[in-house]
Parts: C-alpha cells; structure tokens; sequence
C-alpha cells in the first residue's frame, strides 16, 4: 500500500532494542466523556471514495448506550500511565517506529525511509515521549495526542483506566452525532485549503503544506470546534485505533488477498484520518473511511481515544483505590 497516512510494514519485523528512558512525571487532567445514546445505526457508506478500504456498503449496527471521551488521549495523561504502571511501549521494545519524514531534523532524515513512502521514515528511539526520536520531546506538546503507540498500547492503557477502545460503529455512530447522514462531524462541507475544520494538509502533497491550520504535525486535542456533543477532532490530526480487526467486505480477489494479509498482521481498524490526509491524495477524514494496520504498529499520526460501558467517574474511585493498594509497602 503506498498512502500518506500508512507506513507500510511492520514493526515487528525489526530488531529489539531495548531504551531506557527517564519517566515523565507531569500530571494528565482526565479527559471529560460524553454519553452516547445507542440504538439502530450503520458503519461505512453506500457511496465509496476508496472502496479498496471497505469502506461500503453500508452496514446496519446495533449500538448500545455507551460513553465516549471527547478528545484524544494526551502526551501529558499516557505520562501518567507510563509513572504509574512502568509500561513499556511496543515501540520501546521494537527500538524504531515510523516518522513523518517533514518532522524530522536533517540528521535524522538520512534514517531509513519505508518502502515506497518515502516521507515515512523507521526512526531508531523514536516512542512516544520522543515521537521523532531522541533529538525530540514532547515537553511543548502535552496538550497533544499521544501518537507512536500500537494498537496493544492503547488496549493497556484503556484497561488502566477502565474504559476500552471504540468499536468503529460506535466511532462513526457518535462522529455523526447519532443517525445523522453526514460526511464529516461537522456536516457535509468539504474543508479547502481556505475553510478548514480540522487538522489535515493543506497544499500539495507530500512536499509542501502550506500549514494554513497552522500545524505540520499534530495540534492540541482541543483544537478546531467540537461537534454539537461536545467532541473534538474525529476527523484529521491523528488516526485512532478502534477495538475491530480489519477485514474488507467484499467478494473480489483484491478483498481477498487484503483480508488474508489483515488475519496475518493482526490489523485493526483505524478511523479519521490524519494531518496527513489531503483531498488529492488520502481522501480519508471522512467519517466512513478506514484503514487497517497490524496491533502492533506505531507512527506519527495515530493515537485513540477512550469508551466506557459506565460513566468513568465509578471506574475512577476503583482506579484511584487500585493504585493506592498498588503503592502500600508490603
Ligand atoms: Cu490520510
């Protein structure tokens, strides 16, 4: 696959180098939730723009009540999660992820570049606290979504707080505002390179944005207005994972093969888009589009964001008791 928003490959094919890293002890505000009200819904659309992706049909999807996080998980919370359970990313374990090219400083440009996208480039240290390797930091971005963090990750991180990742029914269901028929969560206005709504490029892809939304890489998760509900950003800055695996429904030969390829990597699904995204060459910030990585791939441009089956602020009194429990002296 040769896309803007997919490194191809994956992270598990590389060496393991093992990092060890100073642990950031900033405090992360918990994101606030909104309680989505379930019901007969859909996934995907009838009318595809990339139909390779599985993006149609539309698929009919029951959906129970359930609660959503209005934003993406910051650097400054998965910092939290990182002090209080000494995680280690699959990113650490692997010792390189994927970078987009234009972030990098030139020295570590001449890194290794990822099959035929070549503004992908495998990053030695590069993890989430250093999201374009060591020379980098996300001391300026706290307020920014996590992003070099695998699908297995973001599932650890959801159980530390008791919630879970978003089916992608459920992702589309709340980005549409319920049963609403639109393309983007804020309607069916198509973003120029003039009236933006998110954080995507803007320009030509992929030599020059010209950062009319005022970022090249990432943006703070509450950036750009939120839906009616109260979400932000479902739409462009970074994919997020979904807890579904990827499968493309089709019968074609093409669907085939890309379904076998998905069983094998273990991919999962990954819902709107990213900075990267532009209307000429990734046309995939709309809300039916996907894309499909393997649960242990790390990039630049995807990060999640947390559901509940109950309101966080139980799971929240069990969670802080847990961790008392954790740091008793024994
Ligand atoms: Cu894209």
């Amino acid at each position: 696959m040769s896309e803007c928003c997919s490194a191809a490959g994956r992270e598990g094919e590389h060496s393991r180098i093992g990092r060890d890293h100073p642990v950031i002890t900033s405090r992360g505000k918990p994101a606030e939730v909104v309680a989505v009200k379930g019901g007969e819904s859909f996934v995907g659309t009838n009318d595809p723009v990339i139909a390779a992706d599985g993006e149609g049909p539309a698929r009919r999807a029951i959906v129970g009540d359930f609660f959503l996080e209005t934003e993406a998980v910051t650097n400054a919370r998965f910092a939290d999660f990182v002090a209080a359970t000494g995680y280690v990313t699959e990113a650490e374990t692997f010792g390189c992820a994927a970078v987009f090219s234009h972030l990098l400083t030139q020295k570590t440009n001449a890194a290794q570049s990822v099959g035929a996208t070549p503004w992908w480039v495998r990053v030695p240290g590069a993890i989430w606290k250093m999201p374009e390797g060591p020379e980098s930091s996300i001391d300026d971005r706290l307020d920014h979504p996590v992003t070099q963090v695998s699908w297995n990750d973001a599932v650890a991180f959801a159980a530390w707080v008791g919630g879970r990742l978003p089916t992608e029914a459920e992702w589309e269901h709340a980005a549409r505002g319920g049963n609403r028929r639109r393309r983007y969560p804020w309607g069916d206005e198509e973003p120029t390179d003039e009236k933006i709504f998110c954080n995507i490029w803007q320009g030509h892809f992929p030599h020059c944005n010209s950062l009319a939304d005022g970022f090249l890489g990432t943006a703070p998760v509450r950036s750009f207005a939120p839906t009616e509900d109260g979400f932000y950003n479902f739409s462009g800055n970074v994919w997020e994972w979904s807890a579904d695996p990827f499968r493309v429904r089709s019968l074609s030969r093409q669907a085939k093969m890309r379904n076998q390829e998905a069983r094998k990597n273990v991919d999962k699904v990954l819902k709107g888009g990213s900075f990267l995204c532009h209307t000429s060459y990734c046309y995939r910030y709309r809300i039916a589009a996907r894309m499909g990585l393997s649960a242990d791939s790390a990039s630049s441009n995807a990060g999640f964001r947390i559901a509940y089956d109950n309101h966080p602020s139980d799971v929240g009194v069990q969670r802080s008791q847990a961790v008392e429990v954790m740091s008793t002296p024994v």
